[in-house]
Protein backbone atom coordinates (compact mmCIF):
# COMPACT_ATOMS: atom_id res chain seq x y z
CA UNK A 1 0.00 0.00 0.00
CA UNK A 2 0.87 3.82 -0.51
CA UNK A 3 3.50 5.20 2.21
CA UNK A 4 1.66 7.97 2.71
CA UNK A 5 -0.19 7.95 6.17
CA UNK A 6 -4.26 8.55 5.84
CA UNK A 7 -6.50 8.53 8.45
CA UNK A 8 -9.56 9.51 6.78
CA UNK A 9 -8.78 6.10 3.91
CA UNK A 10 -12.86 4.76 5.29
CA UNK A 11 -14.22 8.07 4.33
CA UNK A 12 -12.96 10.44 1.82
CA UNK A 13 -12.71 10.04 -1.85
CA UNK A 14 -10.25 8.40 -3.76
CA UNK A 15 -8.31 10.97 -5.45
CA UNK A 16 -7.70 9.75 -9.34
CA UNK A 17 -5.28 11.36 -11.43
CA UNK A 18 -5.32 10.00 -15.48
CA UNK A 19 -2.99 9.25 -18.26
CA UNK A 20 -4.17 9.41 -21.68
CA UNK A 21 -8.07 9.59 -22.15
CA UNK A 22 -8.01 13.54 -23.25
CA UNK A 23 -11.20 15.10 -25.67
CA UNK A 24 -12.23 12.47 -28.11
CA UNK A 25 -11.15 9.26 -25.98
CA UNK A 26 -14.07 7.16 -25.81
CA UNK A 27 -12.30 4.93 -23.08
CA UNK A 28 -11.11 8.17 -21.30
CA UNK A 29 -14.97 9.60 -20.94
CA UNK A 30 -15.86 5.76 -19.88
CA UNK A 31 -13.85 5.55 -17.20
CA UNK A 32 -14.74 9.29 -15.64
CA UNK A 33 -18.37 8.27 -15.56
CA UNK A 34 -17.90 5.00 -13.73
CA UNK A 35 -15.37 6.20 -11.63
CA UNK A 36 -18.17 8.91 -10.57
CA UNK A 37 -21.28 6.71 -10.83
CA UNK A 38 -21.05 5.93 -6.92
CA UNK A 39 -19.04 9.03 -5.34
CA UNK A 40 -16.27 7.15 -4.25
CA UNK A 41 -13.50 9.14 -6.67
CA UNK A 42 -12.54 12.24 -7.48
CA UNK A 43 -10.43 13.17 -10.67
CA UNK A 44 -7.90 15.19 -9.60
CA UNK A 45 -4.95 15.79 -11.67
CA UNK A 46 -4.26 14.05 -15.39
CA UNK A 47 -1.64 14.06 -18.27
CA UNK A 48 -4.30 14.12 -20.51
CA UNK A 49 -2.49 14.07 -24.10
CA UNK A 50 0.83 13.71 -25.22
CA UNK A 51 0.61 16.79 -27.08
CA UNK A 52 0.81 19.80 -24.64
CA UNK A 53 -1.78 22.18 -25.89
CA UNK A 54 -4.25 19.08 -25.72
CA UNK A 55 -3.36 18.31 -22.63
CA UNK A 56 -3.70 21.17 -21.37
CA UNK A 57 -7.48 22.13 -22.90
CA UNK A 58 -8.67 18.60 -21.89
CA UNK A 59 -8.01 19.08 -18.55
CA UNK A 60 -9.37 22.45 -18.16
CA UNK A 61 -12.47 21.11 -19.53
CA UNK A 62 -12.44 18.58 -16.80
CA UNK A 63 -12.03 21.04 -13.67
CA UNK A 64 -8.66 19.74 -13.20
CA UNK A 65 -6.49 22.61 -11.56
CA UNK A 66 -4.03 24.21 -14.12
CA UNK A 67 -1.49 22.97 -11.60
CA UNK A 68 -2.01 19.73 -12.02
CA UNK A 69 -2.65 19.35 -15.08
CA UNK A 70 0.94 17.99 -16.22
CA UNK A 71 2.27 17.96 -19.77
CA UNK A 72 3.93 14.57 -19.05
CA UNK A 73 3.16 11.66 -17.20
CA UNK A 74 6.82 10.97 -15.74
CA UNK A 75 6.37 14.64 -14.10
CA UNK A 76 2.82 14.08 -12.92
CA UNK A 77 4.29 11.19 -10.75
CA UNK A 78 7.18 12.63 -9.58
CA UNK A 79 4.46 15.54 -8.36
CA UNK A 80 1.76 13.58 -7.15
CA UNK A 81 3.94 11.62 -5.16
CA UNK A 82 5.01 14.55 -3.15
CA UNK A 83 1.83 16.48 -2.46
CA UNK A 84 -0.32 16.11 0.95
CA UNK A 85 -3.12 15.44 -1.15
CA UNK A 86 -1.50 13.66 -4.31
CA UNK A 87 -3.49 11.23 -6.13
CA UNK A 88 -4.40 7.76 -4.44
CA UNK A 89 -4.23 6.01 -8.09
CA UNK A 90 -3.60 6.93 -11.73
CA UNK A 91 -6.02 5.26 -14.94
CA UNK A 92 -4.14 4.39 -17.49
CA UNK A 93 -6.25 5.21 -21.22
CA UNK A 94 -3.44 5.00 -23.39
CA UNK A 95 -2.42 3.37 -26.33
CA UNK A 96 -1.41 0.06 -25.38
CA UNK A 97 2.41 0.42 -25.83
CA UNK A 98 2.42 2.93 -22.72
CA UNK A 99 0.56 0.98 -19.93
CA UNK A 100 3.48 -0.78 -18.94
CA UNK A 101 5.98 2.04 -18.53
CA UNK A 102 3.42 4.55 -16.85
CA UNK A 103 2.33 1.83 -14.69
CA UNK A 104 5.76 1.40 -13.68
CA UNK A 105 6.71 5.10 -13.10
CA UNK A 106 3.71 5.54 -10.78
CA UNK A 107 3.94 1.82 -9.24
CA UNK A 108 7.53 3.36 -8.37
CA UNK A 109 6.22 6.09 -6.66
CA UNK A 110 3.68 3.70 -4.35
CA UNK A 111 0.68 4.77 -6.28
CA UNK A 112 -2.14 2.13 -7.16
CA UNK A 113 -2.74 1.22 -10.80
CA UNK A 114 -6.27 1.03 -12.92
CA UNK A 115 -5.51 0.34 -16.21
CA UNK A 116 -7.09 -0.54 -19.79
CA UNK A 117 -6.18 -3.89 -21.48
CA UNK A 118 -4.10 -5.42 -23.04
CA UNK A 119 -1.95 -5.62 -19.80
CA UNK A 120 1.08 -5.00 -21.97
CA UNK A 121 2.67 -5.57 -25.40
CA UNK A 122 4.59 -8.34 -24.44
CA UNK A 123 4.53 -11.51 -21.28
CA UNK A 124 8.18 -10.72 -19.99
CA UNK A 125 6.99 -7.11 -19.84
CA UNK A 126 3.71 -7.96 -18.06
CA UNK A 127 5.77 -9.89 -16.23
CA UNK A 128 8.46 -7.45 -14.61
CA UNK A 129 5.47 -5.44 -13.85
CA UNK A 130 4.00 -7.99 -11.94
CA UNK A 131 6.14 -8.35 -9.85
CA UNK A 132 6.59 -4.41 -8.84
CA UNK A 133 3.29 -3.86 -8.06
CA UNK A 134 3.38 -7.33 -5.75
CA UNK A 135 6.70 -5.95 -3.84
CA UNK A 136 5.14 -3.44 -2.91
CA UNK A 137 1.67 -4.23 -2.27
CA UNK A 138 0.12 -1.81 -4.45
CA UNK A 139 -3.52 -2.53 -5.90
CA UNK A 140 -4.35 -3.30 -9.35
CA UNK A 141 -7.45 -2.98 -11.62
CA UNK A 142 -7.36 -4.24 -14.98
CA UNK A 143 -10.48 -2.87 -16.51
CA UNK A 144 -11.97 -5.65 -18.55
CA UNK A 145 -15.46 -4.04 -18.43
CA UNK A 146 -17.35 -7.17 -19.14
CA UNK A 147 -16.55 -8.76 -15.61
CA UNK A 148 -18.89 -6.07 -14.15
CA UNK A 149 -22.41 -7.03 -15.01
CA UNK A 150 -24.47 -8.65 -12.58
CA UNK A 151 -25.84 -11.17 -14.77
CA UNK A 152 -22.15 -11.98 -15.55
CA UNK A 153 -21.02 -12.10 -11.55
CA UNK A 154 -24.32 -14.53 -11.59
CA UNK A 155 -23.41 -16.90 -14.00
CA UNK A 156 -19.80 -17.17 -12.62
CA UNK A 157 -21.58 -17.67 -8.99
CA UNK A 158 -23.89 -20.52 -11.03
CA UNK A 159 -20.63 -22.57 -12.51
CA UNK A 160 -19.11 -22.04 -8.68
CA UNK A 161 -21.76 -23.07 -6.84
CA UNK A 162 -21.92 -25.89 -9.38
CA UNK A 163 -25.16 -25.68 -11.00
CA UNK A 164 -24.03 -26.52 -14.71
CA UNK A 165 -22.17 -29.87 -13.18
CA UNK A 166 -18.78 -30.73 -14.72
CA UNK A 167 -17.49 -28.01 -17.79
CA UNK A 168 -17.17 -29.95 -21.05
CA UNK A 169 -17.86 -27.07 -23.51
CA UNK A 170 -16.94 -23.29 -23.62
CA UNK A 171 -17.67 -21.38 -26.30
CA UNK A 172 -16.79 -17.76 -26.94
CA UNK A 173 -17.13 -15.07 -30.00
CA UNK A 174 -17.04 -11.24 -29.95
CA UNK A 175 -17.86 -9.70 -33.08
CA UNK A 176 -17.59 -6.07 -34.06
CA UNK A 177 -17.30 -4.74 -38.08
CA UNK A 178 -15.98 -1.08 -37.47
CA UNK A 179 -11.99 -2.37 -38.80
CA UNK A 180 -14.15 -3.61 -41.76
CA UNK A 181 -12.78 -0.88 -43.96
CA UNK A 182 -9.68 0.60 -44.13
CA UNK A 183 -10.58 3.86 -41.49
CA UNK A 184 -7.00 3.85 -39.94
CA UNK A 185 -6.00 5.45 -42.79
CA UNK A 186 -9.12 7.30 -43.04
CA UNK A 187 -8.37 9.54 -40.15
CA UNK A 188 -10.12 7.30 -37.30
CA UNK A 189 -8.14 8.18 -33.95
CA UNK A 190 -9.10 5.38 -32.46
CA UNK A 191 -8.35 3.07 -35.49
CA UNK A 192 -5.00 4.38 -35.99
CA UNK A 193 -3.26 3.40 -33.02
CA UNK A 194 -5.05 -0.08 -33.36
CA UNK A 195 -3.70 -0.44 -36.31
CA UNK A 196 -0.26 0.20 -35.57
CA UNK A 197 2.06 -2.37 -34.35
CA UNK A 198 4.05 0.31 -32.33
CA UNK A 199 1.59 1.56 -30.50
CA UNK A 200 -1.19 -1.56 -30.35
CA UNK A 201 1.68 -4.24 -30.23
CA UNK A 202 1.94 -7.36 -31.84
CA UNK A 203 -2.01 -8.34 -31.87
CA UNK A 204 -4.55 -6.56 -33.54
CA UNK A 205 -8.21 -7.75 -33.01
CA UNK A 206 -6.27 -10.34 -30.59
CA UNK A 207 -5.17 -7.61 -28.33
CA UNK A 208 -8.67 -5.69 -28.39
CA UNK A 209 -11.58 -7.45 -28.46
CA UNK A 210 -9.99 -11.14 -28.59
CA UNK A 211 -8.39 -10.55 -24.73
CA UNK A 212 -11.99 -9.81 -23.15
CA UNK A 213 -13.27 -12.78 -24.67
CA UNK A 214 -10.84 -14.92 -23.12
CA UNK A 215 -11.09 -13.17 -20.08
CA UNK A 216 -14.87 -13.23 -19.88
CA UNK A 217 -14.82 -17.60 -20.83
CA UNK A 218 -11.95 -17.89 -18.00
CA UNK A 219 -13.75 -15.59 -15.84
CA UNK A 220 -17.25 -17.42 -15.74
CA UNK A 221 -15.93 -20.92 -16.21
CA UNK A 222 -13.13 -20.73 -13.88
CA UNK A 223 -11.12 -22.85 -16.51
CA UNK A 224 -7.93 -22.36 -17.53
CA UNK A 225 -6.43 -22.55 -20.95
CA UNK A 226 -3.93 -26.10 -21.38
CA UNK A 227 -3.49 -25.37 -25.42
CA UNK A 228 -4.49 -24.17 -28.37
CA UNK A 229 -4.65 -23.83 -31.94
CA UNK A 230 -5.05 -20.85 -33.78
CA UNK A 231 -5.25 -18.75 -36.83
CA UNK A 232 -4.89 -15.47 -37.43
CA UNK A 233 -6.36 -12.97 -40.67
CA UNK A 234 -5.98 -9.70 -41.99
CA UNK A 235 -8.69 -9.24 -44.52
CA UNK A 236 -8.83 -5.55 -44.99
CA UNK A 237 -5.76 -4.94 -47.90
CA UNK A 238 -2.58 -3.38 -46.41
CA UNK A 239 -3.47 -3.42 -42.79
CA UNK A 240 -0.51 -4.82 -40.48
CA UNK A 241 -2.16 -6.54 -37.75
CA UNK A 242 -4.63 -9.22 -37.97
CA UNK A 243 -7.97 -7.61 -37.60
CA UNK A 244 -9.68 -11.21 -37.09
CA UNK A 245 -8.63 -14.63 -35.18
CA UNK A 246 -10.08 -18.01 -34.55
CA UNK A 247 -8.79 -20.29 -32.02
CA UNK A 248 -9.92 -24.12 -30.20
CA UNK A 249 -9.31 -24.31 -26.57
CA UNK A 250 -8.04 -26.94 -24.78
CA UNK A 251 -8.77 -26.50 -20.79
CA UNK A 252 -7.08 -28.16 -17.78
CA UNK A 253 -9.53 -30.95 -16.94
CA UNK A 254 -10.98 -32.06 -20.17
CA UNK A 255 -13.30 -29.17 -21.36
CA UNK A 256 -12.99 -28.21 -24.85
CA UNK A 257 -13.91 -24.85 -25.98
CA UNK A 258 -13.63 -22.08 -29.24
CA UNK A 259 -12.96 -18.57 -29.21
CA UNK A 260 -14.02 -16.47 -32.27
CA UNK A 261 -13.49 -12.97 -32.46
CA UNK A 262 -13.21 -9.94 -35.50
CA UNK A 263 -13.27 -6.63 -36.12
CA UNK A 264 -14.35 -7.24 -39.75
CA UNK A 265 -17.85 -9.05 -39.08
CA UNK A 266 -20.06 -7.17 -40.91
CA UNK A 267 -23.28 -5.63 -39.61
CA UNK A 268 -22.30 -6.40 -35.70
CA UNK A 269 -21.50 -3.99 -33.06
CA UNK A 270 -20.45 -5.39 -30.03
CA UNK A 271 -21.52 -9.08 -30.25
CA UNK A 272 -19.53 -10.55 -27.22
CA UNK A 273 -21.45 -14.08 -26.13
CA UNK A 274 -20.41 -16.37 -24.24
CA UNK A 275 -21.96 -20.60 -23.83
CA UNK A 276 -21.07 -22.73 -21.49
CA UNK A 277 -22.03 -26.18 -21.40
CA UNK A 278 -21.75 -28.59 -18.14
CA UNK A 279 -22.94 -32.11 -17.61
CA UNK A 280 -25.92 -31.06 -15.58
CA UNK A 281 -27.00 -27.55 -17.56
CA UNK A 282 -26.04 -24.75 -19.46
CA UNK A 283 -25.47 -20.59 -19.38
CA UNK A 284 -26.07 -18.46 -22.53
CA UNK A 285 -24.93 -14.70 -21.70
CA UNK A 286 -25.25 -11.78 -24.66
CA UNK A 287 -23.43 -8.34 -23.86
CA UNK A 288 -25.87 -6.63 -26.16
CA UNK A 289 -28.38 -8.18 -23.92
CA UNK A 290 -26.66 -7.41 -20.03
CA UNK A 291 -29.44 -7.68 -17.88
CA UNK A 292 -30.03 -11.27 -19.35
CA UNK A 293 -28.97 -14.91 -18.75
CA UNK A 294 -30.30 -17.73 -20.12
CA UNK A 295 -30.10 -20.76 -17.84
CA UNK A 296 -31.21 -24.04 -19.10
CA UNK A 297 -30.82 -27.41 -17.13
CA UNK A 298 -30.49 -30.51 -18.97
CA UNK A 299 -34.08 -31.98 -19.79
CA UNK A 300 -35.59 -28.80 -18.06
CA UNK A 301 -37.15 -25.75 -20.48
CA UNK A 302 -34.48 -22.96 -20.26
CA UNK A 303 -35.11 -20.20 -17.90
CA UNK A 304 -34.14 -16.40 -18.57
CA UNK A 305 -32.66 -14.89 -15.43
CA UNK A 306 -33.39 -10.74 -15.11
CA UNK A 307 -31.00 -8.53 -13.37
CA UNK A 308 -32.95 -7.38 -10.09
CA UNK A 309 -35.11 -10.73 -10.29
CA UNK A 310 -34.88 -13.59 -8.04
CA UNK A 311 -33.08 -16.17 -7.68
CA UNK A 312 -30.26 -13.72 -7.32
CA UNK A 313 -26.83 -14.60 -6.56
CA UNK A 314 -25.08 -12.78 -3.97
CA UNK A 315 -22.89 -11.06 -6.53
CA UNK A 316 -25.71 -10.33 -8.94
CA UNK A 317 -27.55 -8.59 -5.96
CA UNK A 318 -24.32 -6.79 -5.11
CA UNK A 319 -23.56 -5.81 -8.54
CA UNK A 320 -26.95 -4.10 -9.14
CA UNK A 321 -28.09 -0.71 -8.45
CA UNK A 322 -31.50 0.23 -9.76
CA UNK A 323 -34.65 -1.64 -9.03
CA UNK A 324 -35.23 -4.64 -12.11
CA UNK A 325 -36.95 -3.08 -14.71
CA UNK A 326 -34.73 0.30 -15.11
CA UNK A 327 -32.32 -0.73 -18.04
CA UNK A 328 -28.09 -0.85 -16.37
CA UNK A 329 -25.63 -1.44 -18.95
CA UNK A 330 -21.88 -1.07 -19.71
CA UNK A 331 -21.23 2.40 -17.71
CA UNK A 332 -22.73 0.40 -14.77
CA UNK A 333 -20.36 -2.49 -15.15
CA UNK A 334 -17.77 -0.08 -15.86
CA UNK A 335 -18.57 1.42 -12.38
CA UNK A 336 -18.78 -1.74 -10.86
CA UNK A 337 -15.08 -2.47 -11.50
CA UNK A 338 -14.60 0.93 -9.51
CA UNK A 339 -16.69 -0.32 -6.79
CA UNK A 340 -14.37 -3.34 -6.48
CA UNK A 341 -11.38 -1.04 -6.44
CA UNK A 342 -12.73 1.08 -3.98
CA UNK A 343 -13.64 -1.51 -1.70
CA UNK A 344 -10.57 -2.86 -1.68
CA UNK A 345 -8.35 0.42 -1.22
CA UNK A 346 -10.92 0.72 2.18
CA UNK A 347 -9.63 -1.90 3.34
CA UNK A 348 -12.07 -4.88 2.08
CA UNK A 349 -12.08 -7.93 0.06
CA UNK A 350 -12.26 -7.63 -4.02
CA UNK A 351 -12.05 -10.95 -4.97
CA UNK A 352 -14.20 -10.54 -8.37
CA UNK A 353 -11.83 -7.64 -9.35
CA UNK A 354 -10.02 -7.93 -12.50
CA UNK A 355 -6.28 -7.58 -12.26
CA UNK A 356 -3.00 -8.52 -12.74
CA UNK A 357 -3.73 -12.23 -13.20
CA UNK A 358 -5.74 -11.71 -15.92
CA UNK A 359 -3.43 -9.26 -17.47
CA UNK A 360 -0.84 -11.93 -17.33
CA UNK A 361 -2.97 -14.47 -18.55
CA UNK A 362 -4.13 -12.24 -21.31
CA UNK A 363 -0.58 -11.79 -22.18
CA UNK A 364 0.08 -15.62 -22.33
CA UNK A 365 -2.83 -16.05 -24.51
CA UNK A 366 -1.81 -13.63 -27.13
CA UNK A 367 1.84 -15.05 -27.25
CA UNK A 368 0.15 -18.26 -27.77
CA UNK A 369 -2.04 -16.81 -30.53
CA UNK A 370 0.82 -15.82 -31.82
CA UNK A 371 2.91 -18.47 -31.64
CA UNK A 372 0.28 -21.06 -33.09
CA UNK A 373 -0.19 -19.11 -35.88
CA UNK A 374 3.05 -18.82 -36.98
CA UNK A 375 3.39 -22.31 -37.27
CA UNK A 376 0.04 -22.97 -38.89
CA UNK A 377 -2.02 -23.21 -36.35
CA UNK A 378 -0.27 -25.92 -34.77
CA UNK A 379 -1.03 -27.04 -30.70
CA UNK A 380 0.44 -24.70 -28.27
CA UNK A 381 1.14 -25.01 -24.42
CA UNK A 382 -0.04 -22.05 -22.53
C1 LIG B 1 -12.82 -1.09 -29.68
O1 LIG B 1 -12.72 -2.29 -30.33
C2 LIG B 1 -13.25 -1.23 -28.22
O2 LIG B 1 -13.42 0.07 -27.75
C3 LIG B 1 -12.21 -1.96 -27.36
O3 LIG B 1 -10.95 -1.33 -27.38
C4 LIG B 1 -12.74 -2.04 -25.95
O4 LIG B 1 -11.83 -2.69 -25.10
C5 LIG B 1 -14.09 -2.76 -25.97
O5 LIG B 1 -14.61 -2.74 -24.67
C6 LIG B 1 -15.06 -2.09 -26.91
O6 LIG B 1 -14.47 -1.96 -28.17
Amino acid sequence: MSKRKDSHRATRRIRLGMVGGGDGSFIGAAHRIAARLDDQFELVAGALSSTPERARASAAKLHIAPDRSYADFAAMATAEAQREDGIDAVVIATPNHLHVPVARTFVEHGIHVICDKPLATSLAEAQALAQAVRERGLLFLLTHTYAGYPMVRQARDLVAAGELGELRIVQVEYAQDWLGEPVELQGNKQAEWRADPKRAGPAGALGDIGTHAYQLARYVSGLSVQELSAELSTFVPGRVLDDHVQAMLRFHGGARGMLWASQVASGACNALRLRVYGTRASLHFDQEQPEQLWFAPLGEPARLLRRGMAPQSTAQAAASRIPAGHPEGYFEAFAELYRDFARAWRGGESPAMPGLQDGLDGMAFIEAVLSSHQQNARWVRL
